[in-house]
């Protein structure tokens, strides 16, 4: 039997990598997100591969979150991986200076909508006993750096929502693991940076980590032996030592 993966975050960078890299492998698939073309799109692309199914919501809204997975057909109900992705940075300001907008944002979809999703989606693993969740923290989840406040503490509290699943779900024998990237070429600071012109400058003068290098690490870690749980796992591009270390050449 094939396994089942929920993907959230697939319709860009990593969350989209994981669906090729997870395609390519046959697993079926479940691709989240809120832009329904590039579900649309990677599903056309991808059902070549594998099974694929969509689900077009806004992990911020829980009605909306609970009622997409409980929509799922028969066939897509047993999910076997868990892909905690969907998520951003909103803004790179001081405290004093920052926009309550874009902390709610922050802590609404990378802590709320990653609460909600697994919600929904934890009680049929509870029920088969058997689960692989993977939730996206980051190196900010690590370490705080200026101006990255709120942002930081989101992802710390993923990786706090990661131990407390792990410690919870253990009788379970369900598998939790926290990846925590640092710099990864992605949308994410088109995002950030609301499509302003510096985000161009994030990833230039150094290699960055790519989607897919993050992807070939999640593919890794769902594939380790029954008795192996990579539990927490932080990876930098070469060039990168730090949050506020990077060795650029200009
Ligand atoms: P992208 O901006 O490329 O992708 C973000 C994904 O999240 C998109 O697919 C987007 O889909 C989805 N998303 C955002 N908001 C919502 C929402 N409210 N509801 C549903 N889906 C949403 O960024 P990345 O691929 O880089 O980011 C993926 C994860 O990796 C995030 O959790 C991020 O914090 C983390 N990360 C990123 C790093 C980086 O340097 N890029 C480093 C460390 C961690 P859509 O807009 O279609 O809804
Ligand atoms: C994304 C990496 O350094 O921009 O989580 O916070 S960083």
């Amino acid at each position: 039997m094939k396994k089942i993966a929920l993907i959230t975050g697939a319709t860009s960078g990593i969350g989209r990598a994981t669906a090729h890299e997870f395609a390519n492998h046959g697993i079926h698939l479940i691709l989240c997100g809120r832009r329904e073309e590039r579900l649309e799109t990677i599903k056309k692309a991808l059902k070549k591969q594998t099974e694929v199914y969509t689900l077009n919501f806004d992990v911020k809204d829980k009605n909306e979150t609970f009622k997409a997975i409980e929509s799922l057909p028969d066939e897509f109900k047993n999910i076997d991986i868990l892909i905690n992705n969907a998520g951003n940075a909103h803004g790179l300001d001081s405290i004093q200076s920052g926009n309550t907008d874009d902390w709610d944002a922050m802590m609404d979809i990378n802590v709320k909508g990653l609460l909600y999703v697994s919600k929904a989606v934890i009680p049929n693993m509870t029920n088969r006993k058997t689960g692989h969740i993977i939730n996206i923290g980051s190196s900010a989840g690590k370490e705080v750096y200026p101006k990255g406040n709120v942002y930081c503490a989101s992802k710390h509290a993923v990786l706090a929502i990661t131990e407390g699943m792990r410690i919870d779900l253990n009788e379970y024998g369900i598998k939790v693991c926290a990846i925590n990237p640092g710099l990864v070429e992605t949308e994410f600071s088109q995002v950030r940076f609301k499509g302003d012109a510096i985000a161009d400058n994030v990833y230039k003068g150094y290699k960055a980590l790519q989607p897919q290098d993050i992807a070939e690490i999640i593919y890794f870690a769902i594939t380790r032996p029954p008795h192996v749980n990579i539990a927490d796992l932080l990876v930098f591009p070469t060039a990168q030592a730090s949050s506020t270390i990077v060795k650029k050449e200009f």
